[in-house]
């Protein structure tokens, strides 16, 4: 196969690049001072995109690529690429599912019982000096036997209600029709009835127009003072403002998040709250899904320059 010409719309772990480069001529677009010139000065010699779920491609840097054919994205979620554009040109998009899913729902598992238990509060208290000088740290909110709302049962859905099923919680969800699942699970179709019987409210949606804040206002009002709500999916399936004026006035208890608008530069209000566990968009950040998900980017550019078959098609 004659190396092939890829924009990198962002940056991959260094043994990505150097794998990538192995097979296909980079031209690094996160690194360019001028993107317009840098577009204009490789554009015609593009034909493949490597970018990552949280960058995604717009219409506007599909359409500067004449030569496009095909969009590989780092990552399960492909909201950030513009699905239509793409069609319009039948340029094949591809993204990177399930080895991140049990990653994905550790870590939303992990943030609920860290938020709760007060986890990163008392390796605070420890290091601090608070232990021996105030005493103990203050008691916090017990998790197992409590009540999940999973907003969105798909892949990473339903691996975080398995895990909390271990924690022998109460499971509810909802998504656009009821799932095969164990009997003790039950179906809510209303985000905000969901939400209203939950202690937990998980956001696992994929993102895009469709769920674009379908955690709004009401949904978090209906979670409560004492709920929590725990978004390992995209800022976009939240409200945020919303949210935002919730935290600040207690009328939701608190959040652990993984995602925000605007990320990695973030909302400062957030800066401001107690009740907020702020991460930096790291659920699927492990070495052995990290490196399952460049293999998988590579693996589809390959196909896709060598005539087979694409390993995991969008479109
Ligand atoms: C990112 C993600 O792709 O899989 C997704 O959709 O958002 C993440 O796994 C990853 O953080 C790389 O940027």
């Amino acid at each position: 196969m004659n190396k092939v010409n890829i924009l990198q719309i962002g940056p991959y772990p260094e043994w990505d690049m150097e794998a990538l480069a192995k097979n296909f001529i980079l031209h690094p677009y996160f690194s360019a001072e001028d993107k317009d010139a840098f577009i204009s000065e490789c554009a015609s010699s593009i034909r493949g995109v490597a970018t990552r779920g949280d960058l995604g491609l717009n219409r506007d840097l599909i359409e500067s690529l004449p030569h496009l054919e095909i969009i590989s994205v780092y990552g399960v979620g492909y909201d950030a690429v513009d699905l239509d554009a793409a069609r319009e040109r039948n340029i094949r998009v591809t993204n990177t599912p399930d080895i991140l899913t049990k990653d994905v729902a550790d870590f939303g598992v992990a943030m609920m019982l860290a938020a709760s238990r007060g986890i990163i509060g008392g390796e605070d208290w420890v290091r601090s000096g608070n232990w021996s000088q105030k005493g103990m740290y203050p008691l916090k909110t017990r998790v197992f036997g409590k009540r999940v709302g999973i907003l969105g049962l798909g892949r990473i859905g339903s691996e975080i209600a398995k895990r909390c099923a271990a924690f022998a919680m109460d499971i509810a969800y909802s998504d656009l029709d009821t799932k095969e699942v164990p009997n003790e699970w039950s179906y809510i179709k209303d985000p905000r009835a969901l939400a209203e019987c939950s202690d937990y409210l998980f956001v696992a949606t994929t993102g895009g127009a469709a769920t674009k804040h379908i955690v709004n206002k009401t949904v978090i009002k209906a979670l409560g003072s004492e709920g929590m709500l725990i978004n390992v999916s995209r800022a976009s399936n939240v409200d945020e403002e919303a949210l935002l004026t919730a935290l600040e006035s207690k009328i939701l208890g608190c959040a652990a998040l993984d995602v925000f608008e605007g990320e990695p530069d973030l909302n400062p209000r957030f800066l401001e709250l107690d009740n907020v566990m702020l991460q930096p968009h790291q659920a699927s950040g492990t070495i052995d899904t990290r490196i399952a998900m460049g293999h998988l980017v590579r693996e589809n550019l390959e196909a896709h320059f060598s005539g087979r078959e694409l390993l995991t098609p969008v479109i």
